[in-house]
């Protein structure tokens, strides 16, 4: 796994994930916004409160008593490509990886809600995990719009791949909606309310939103501008001439490679392992016609027509990334030996980085940022916000520091 952050969690499925149809849970993407709590089954309950006409309790047992139900689903977090948006922006640095494809099971949402009933006036279903805020930070609690909520698509899942949910992935329940981001995928799930208005946390009216148009690289965008990131888009990726293709609940019907960067398409194959809402795998048997260096693209189509923009649509908050992947490729039969790598950061911290910074995280979410001065200093007063404690006149210290050694990517 591509290690983002060791507390909180945040694991990325390396490339060879794309290579088979179910990803194995130990290749599966964990992003968790707190610690990963632990949930002892016997402690634990899910209430289901709110604008319900009995407000119920459930243990796992009882809940085990409801139908249970079976599907394969894509689960990507909204941020995964992230990390390949330019202007950077502040965040995890997601590359490919932040999805997977597993069979959860468990029981339908809709199947709970009916049995507690529903005053009149209910609009959308709030869930709040068992994970708490670090710091200041505020909880991650998530709403759905009803319509999703009765969805039987939609289900309260207490297995991944035929075990019990580990407990990275939300052990004993979770939320599965497939087609939409994981930011809907809420995990350790205690309470459910439902609601007669729109929930306004952190988590829905600040994160996890999209502007409504395209906008200006490198802007700022006002929230109320924008929309939360709900549907997944349609994306392939490749690895090997091989790889993965997903959307949202139109199936992916098509899978197109060009080897010459971009003049002339060819379809893929399609595996035969299909589900309505999980990836399909796919690969190009190509034999390069000659020593040459290549730019090689992939790109899907899902049965609604919708296909994948060449170049990435920019947002404030790095979402969504969909744009069709390029690789480049250089056959010769004369490979240099290794690449070197890049020598290790032997930037000396200051105290005041290990005093501020490091009580809540490690600094791989911190090494991993390419931010200007402004956007550092933005980043270190959210910090204060949450919670770090900084010195008055050691803030330009930090922001230096930070600003200096990790500082914008150089233009390719
Ligand atoms: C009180 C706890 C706390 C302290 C202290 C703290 N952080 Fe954070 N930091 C957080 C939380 C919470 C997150 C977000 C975790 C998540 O949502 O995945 C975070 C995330 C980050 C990220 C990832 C990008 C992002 O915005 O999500 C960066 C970079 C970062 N912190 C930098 C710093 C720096 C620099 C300092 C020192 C000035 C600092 N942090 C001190 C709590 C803290
Ligand atoms: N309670 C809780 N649920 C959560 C999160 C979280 O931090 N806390 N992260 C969400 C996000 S942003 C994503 S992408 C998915 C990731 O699920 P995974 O870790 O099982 O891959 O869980 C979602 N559910
Ligand atoms: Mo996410």
């Amino acid at each position: 796994m591509r290690v983002l952050s060791t507390r909180p969690e945040d694991f990325e499925m390396p490339m060879e994930g794309f290579g088979t149809w179910i990803t194995p849970v130990d290749k599966f993407f964990v992003r968790s916004h707190h610690y990963t709590p632990d949930v002892k089954l016997r402690d634990w309950k899910l209430s289901v409160v709110g604008k319900v006409a009995t407000p119920l309790v459930w243990t796992l047992d009882e809940l085990k008593k409801l139908p249970r139900v079976e599907l394969v689903s894509v689960l990507e977090c909204a941020g995964n490509g992230r990390g390949l948006y330019t202007p950077s922006m502040a965040g995890l640095q997601w590359k490919y990886g932040a999805v997977g494809n597993a069979r959860w099971a468990g029981v339908r949402l809709l199947d709970v809600l009916r049995k507690a009933g529903r005053q009149p006036g209910a609009v959308e279903v709030m869930f709040d995990g068992a994970d708490v805020a670090i710091g200041a930070q505020p909880e991650f609690q998530r709403s759905i719009p009803l319509k999703k909520a009765l969805d039987p698509n939609t289900i309260l899942a207490y297995e991944m791949n035929g075990e019990p949910l580990d407990p990275s992935h939300g052990f004993p329940l979770r939320l599965v909606v497939p087609g939409w981001a994981g930011d809907s995928w809420v995990k350790w799930v205690m309470k459910i309310e439902v609601r007669d208005t729109e929930f306004d946390g952190f988590f829905m009216k600040t994160a996890y939103r999209i502007p409504t148009r395209p906008v200006l690289p490198g802007s700022a965008v006002d929230p109320a501008q924008m929309t939360p990131v709900t549907s997944l888009s349609i994306k392939s990726l490749l690895a090997k001439l091989s790889g993965a293709a997903w959307s949202h609940a139109a199936p992916v019907v098509a899978v197109e490679v060009s080897t010459d960067a971009g003049r002339t398409w060819k379809p893929a194959t399609l595996g035969s392992d299909r589900a309505p809402f999980a990836w399909r795998l796919w690969e190009f048997p190509w034999t390069p016609p000659a020593d040459a260096y290549y730019t090689v693209l992939v790109r899907a189509r899902n049965a609604l027509g919708e296909t994948q923009p060449l170049q990435p649509e920019w947002n404030p908050s790095g979402y969504s990334h969909n744009a069709v992947q390029s690789v480049r490729l250089h056959v010769t039969a004369n490979p240099p030996s290794g690449a070197p790598l890049p020598a290790p950061s032997n930037a000396v911290r200051p105290a005041a980085l290990e005093q501020s910074c490091l009580t809540c995280h490690s600094m791989e979410p911190i090494e991993q940022q390419r931010l200007t001065r402004a956007q550092w200093e933005r980043e270190v007063e959210k910090m204060q916000r949450w919670g770090a404690k900084v010195r008055p006149e050691l803030k330009e210290v930090l922001v230096d520091f930070l600003a200096n050694h990790y500082g914008v990517r150089p233009v390719r």
